[in-house]
């Protein structure tokens, strides 16, 4: 049995796997495969980034992600967003651990 950080891990990269392979190149993320993932998965996330600016914002965080430009987002620019985003709770919960279990 895995432990939990084994199981995040493991979670992240099903995750990636499950919508990059819906369309295009199976092993990276296209515009519509990353919005279903952020709605689907981050849903919370993808809302705090800005639900105004919805679209805009998208095209700005494809753009941001997509360091090589290609228009999809591999898996080493998935895992960078992933690992940005943790540093943003990082500094959310370091001080206050309590907040961990409020957000519940
Ligand atoms: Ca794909």
């Amino acid at each position: 049995m895995a432990c939990p950080l084994e199981q995040a891990m493991a979670l992240m990269v099903t995750t990636f796997h499950k919508y990059s392979a819906k369309e295009g190149d199976k092993y990276k993320l296209s515009k519509a495969e990353l919005k279903e993932l952020l709605n689907k998965e981050l849903p919370e996330i993808w809302l705090f980034l800005n639900p105004q600016k919805y679209f805009a914002e998208f095209k700005r965080l494809m753009m941001d992600l997509d360091h090589n430009k290609d228009s999809e987002v591999d898996f080493k620019e998935y895992v960078c967003f992933l690992a940005c985003i943790t540093m943003g709770f990082n500094e959310f919960f370091k001080d206050d651990p309590s907040k961990q279990h409020r957000r519940k």
